[in-house]
């Protein structure tokens, strides 16, 4: 073989070892030159058939391709890991500088804030904020609030009942049950709200669900008077609807309170002129209460000759529906984030 095929063997192989651009094309590139079967490993293999006087010449000048190969073979392979490297490099880049994705964290439900918001009010002017059970004994429920087995009050409730053979079990129809647990475990001087679930065998409607939330409120005390329940329910409500707010008190009828009374506050909608919310009376009823009936008292052990005391139960999804003109009670439970995401003032 000359010495001109030798040198052009070698232009190939390097032409081509300078295409190869990936791993896998150089090592199809070794094993065609380099490899067992490679046209060098094969160009030295026919050093034997040569006649002697050609041999060495032939053989240092397919030495030295193979050495010139093998160097620029390891070159190439350097080159292209950097290649591949800086590729990978490229494509698996961050950009740092841009925005974050926000994860969904959800927000607190409108019940919930209410309830926090009123029993902050409370809880400044003097109130402990206590809970009780939503699975209670019909004596606390009806009982000890002064309304007998076949009292006709008892309906009122609509009550949902869980047992009613023996000892009468109940989900409460109210928050009032509390204010026999508390004074039976206390003595006076007590001051308490209790927020809590409510449940009552209730045909659904846009103002009443079979499943809401009241918080009760509850003060007993020596010389504890109806002037103590008018001046801290004016200062709630006009802490939560605004201070200008007007307030009403007006007779009303429930067993356990003596005498009982619904308060109202001044259609914040209309100022008090009439309009649809308000029903055109310009008074919107927030809660009832009263001055605790002496026989509840009695039935908790008090003598009510020496304390005296007042409570009150509100609806929370009325209060919610009032102060952003939720129009229908059914929007808080039926899971639709468009109607709950309008409430996002507070994060969870
Ligand atoms: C009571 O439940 C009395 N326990 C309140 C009370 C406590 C009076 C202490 C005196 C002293 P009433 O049934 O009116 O009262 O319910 C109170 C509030 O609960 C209502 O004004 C209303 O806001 C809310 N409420 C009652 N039923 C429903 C209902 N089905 N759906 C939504 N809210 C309701």
């Amino acid at each position: 073989m000359s010495s001109e095929r030798i040198e052009a063997l070698l232009q190939r192989a390097l032409e081509e070892l300078h295409a190869a651009t990936t791993q896998d094309a150089l090592t199809e590139w070794h094993a065609r030159y380099l490899g067992r079967r490679g046209d060098v490993t094969a160009l030295l293999r026919q050093l034997g058939t040569l006649p002697p006087e050609e041999r060495p010449a032939f053989g240092r000048a397919a030495n030295a391709l193979k050495e010139e190969l093998q160097r620029a073979y390891e070159q190439r392979e350097r080159e292209i890991r950097e290649l591949e490297l800086a590729a990978r490099i490229a494509s698996e880049a961050v950009d740092v500088t841009l925005p974050g994705r926000v994860p969904p964290i959800g927000t607190l439900h409108p019940v919930t804030q209410m309830i926090r918001e009123v029993t902050d009010i409370f809880a400044h002017l003097g109130f402990q904020v206590v809970e009780g059970p939503e699975v209670e004994y019909g004596y606390y429920a009806f009982d000890a609030l002064n309304i007998p087995p076949e009292h006709p009050a008892r309906d009122v409730w609509d009550t949902i009942f869980i047992e009613s053979d023996q000892k009468e079990i109940v989900l409460r129809p109210h928050t009032s049950p509390m204010q026999i647990r508390v004074m039976q475990r206390r003595q006076p001087p007590i001051r308490v709200v209790v927020p809590g679930r409510c449940y009552r065998y209730e045909a659904v409607d846009a103002t009443h669900e079979w499943h809401f939330h009241q918080i009760e409120g509850l003060a007993v005390d020596e010389h504890i008077t109806m002037a103590d329940l008018k001046g801290t329910l004016a200062e709630f409500a006009r802490q939560l609807f605004g201070r200008e707010r007007r307030v009403r008190f007006r007779c009303d009828f429930f067993p356990f309170v003596e005498p009982g009374v619904d308060f109202a506050i001044d259609c914040m909608f209309c100022r008090g002129e009439g309009c649809r919310v308000c029903g055109n009376s310009g008074w919107i009823e927030i809660l009832g209460a009263g001055m605790v009936h002496p026989q509840v008292l009695r039935n908790v052990g008090y003598d009510p000759e020496r304390y005296s005391g007042w409570a009150f139960g509100m609806g929370v999804e009325r209060l919610v529906m009032l102060k952003y003109g939720v129009p229908d009670i059914r929007y808080f439970y039926q899971g639709d984030l468009r109607f709950l995401q309008q409430f996002d003032r507070i994060p969870v």
